[in-house]
């Protein structure tokens, strides 16, 4: 028998035959450091060169102050305590200066011919610039103080990798490049966060050119899927965007593949393009401004090359030509630090199925196992319809039970084993309930009644007089580093370790009076007391006990 394995978070790779009944179901979570490679490194503009400084509007990012919405397209490094000496980060030569007091002066500095590259630095008081058009500028050179910005304490230099226009001095810029990817070193220490785009559902789904908002559990015609995510890059209380979204879709036998939607490197898209990438229509309406900052990228306007484009606009997920069903959305956001982070969705495609789930048991005893040890069992779920049998959701309401997949899809007349394990951090009863949420309309959920004890297991103790003493043996355990004897007239009481040895010798002298024997270290035992065997792992944690016995079990006294 051979079934699909699907492991929905990986992204390459997720379809696999596989044979063996023991098969594991596991859902991936990606940790992933990629850390963007830095480009031509350069210092960075402020003083300590060597250590990152925050960002409070990233490249690409949305803006609309009012006046119309456009890309941010530089970084802004923001020093919230105020204005700051600003230093050039490249050799070169002044190639324009604007002076426009007291906010809007800026200097560039680069290679001094027409189209020639270099940096940009936006806000600098001209009151405090050290040089003009045509000087010579070596890096870390100071070149001026940012200007104080009257609003949010946004003290920055608005900073552009740029190629000059207009000749030399150049007149104008156009911005290449995230200058972020430069700027050495660049850590982040903060992932991109995903946020429920619509009504509580982590993405929305609008109908392709008319921007109608569709129902995802029952998607038809060609539909645009929105996620909203943001980033932070050193400064918390700045939302940015992420610097790259992908996205791809998996159904039972239809997907879509890892798409690069949006990779904001490079020359800056055209301004009218913002709203190909943003939506900004009501609801799910993109803002950034000083006060509000919520991006909604809409991950289907992308034929994949990560540029944004006009062309792009008309892209979208066309259902007519998917089976219906459940499909999953993937949308991931990357930051040029290098954190990852992936979210999910299931959506459905509109039309009748016949799916009919079949589980063998619908409760399970796991028995009796030691604490801290962890057994599983293989559910077996079978679907006795004639398409795709969807398992939307899979969940137990208790930590000390666990089960490998959070969703799956199970095909026509086939099943798929499921592991399902139970761990009791302690003796006891335990249980639970597993949860099954699914497409079968008659059996939307399902439910799995889940116990199981936590309990050391018995050592089986044994004694003969053997040589002048009582030998007592016991048998052993899997995993045992060593036994314990506890003894006292009231339990516990511990001596310490004995050898990884499963037999000890104890005389009981003519007096009445036991002792121990082959063994250091331990001390006159008690009389009238009780003791037991104790085996333990490595960790020294119990994996096992004896049966209680007492002096008086002992079937001699030895002369
Ligand atoms: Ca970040
Ligand atoms: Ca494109
Ligand atoms: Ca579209
Ligand atoms: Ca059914």
């Amino acid at each position: 028998m051979s079934y699909s394995i699907r492991c929905p978070l990986l992204p390459v790779s997720r379809t696999g035959s596989v044979s063996a009944s023991l098969t594991v179901m596991v859902v991936f979570s990606i940790a992933v450091q990629c850390r963007v490679p830095i480009a031509d490194a350069e210092p960075w503009p402020y003083f300590p060169f060597d250590e990152p400084h925050g960002v409070g509007n990233h490249y690409g990012e949305f803006q609309n102050y009012g006046g119309g919405s456009y890309y941010h397209d530089g970084i802004d490094l923001v020093t919230p305590d105020g204005p700051v000496a600003t230093y050039s980060v490249s050799d070169g030569t002044i190639t324009h200066i604007t002076y426009y007091q007291p906010l809007y002066s800026g200097i560039m500095i680069g290679d001094p011919v027409p189209g020639g590259e270099g940096w940009l630095y936006w806000h600098i008081n001209a009151n405090t610039m050290q040089f003009d058009v045509g000087d010579a500028v070596e890096m870390n050179d100071y070149i001026g103080t940012t200007a104080d910005w009257p609003v949010a304490d946004f003290h920055h230099v608005h900073f552009n990798r740029v190629e000059g226009t207009g000749g030399y001095p150049w007149s104008w810029y156009i911005a290449t490049d995230n200058p972020l990817i430069y700027m050495d070193p660049h850590p982040d220490y903060i992932s991109p966060v995903f946020q429920p785009a619509y009504q509580g559902r982590m993405f929305g789904f609008v109908s392709q050119g008319s921007g109608v908002i569709l129902d995802p559990d029952a998607l038809s015609g060609t539909v645009d899927i929105v996620a909203r995510i943001s980033d932070v890059v050193g400064l918390p209380q700045w939302p940015l965007n992420p610097w790259r979204i992908d996205a791809w879709l998996d159904g039972a036998t239809q997907s879509i593949p890892v798409t690069n939607v949006v990779t904001f490197s490079g020359v800056i898209p055209d301004e009218g393009t913002v709203d190909v990438i943003y939506r900004t229509g009501y609801p799910m309406q993109t803002c950034g401004d000083y006060d509000n900052r919520d991006f909604y990228f809409i991950v289907t306007n992308t034929d994949g090359d990560g540029v944004v484009e006009y062309s792009d606009e008309p892209n979208a997920w066309n259902t007519d030509t998917f089976t219906p069903g459940d499909y999953w959305v993937y949308v991931r956001a990357r930051d040029i630090g290098g954190n990852v982070v992936t979210d999910s969705m299931r959506c459905t495609v509109a039309g009748s199925v016949d799916v009919d789930i079949f589980l063998q048991e619908t409760s399970h005893d796991f028995g009796s196992l030691p604490p801290g040890s962890t057994a599983p069992w293989l559910m077996a779920i079978w679907n006795y319809g004639t398409d795709y049998l969807s398992i939307r959701s899979m969940t137990v309401d208790s930590p000390d039970f666990s089960v490998g997949a959070s969703h799956l899809f199970v095909e026509p007349g086939d099943f798929i084993p499921v592991i399902v394990s139970f761990s009791p951090p302690d003796t006891g009863m335990y249980e639970s309930v597993l949860e099954l949420t699914t497409n079968d309309t008659d059996e939307p959920v399902v439910y799995v009644d889940l116990t199981g004890t936590g309990a050391y297991p018995a050592m089986e103790l044994s004694g003969e007089v053997s040589a002048g003493a009582l030998v007592l043996s016991w048998s052993p355990l899997e995993n045992t580093s060593g036994y314990w004897i506890y003894g006292a007239a009231d339990l516990p009481w511990f001596s310490p370790q004995l050898s990884p040895d499963y037999q000890f010798r104890l005389a009981v002298l003519p007096s009445g009076v036991l002792s121990w024997s082959s063994t250091d270290g331990i001390g006159d035992p008690g009389e009238n007391w009780d003791y037991m065997v104790i085996a333990v792992d490595e960790t020294q944690s119990e994996i096992g006990r004896s049966n209680r016995f007492g002096e008086y079990d002992f079937p001699a006294v030895i002369p």
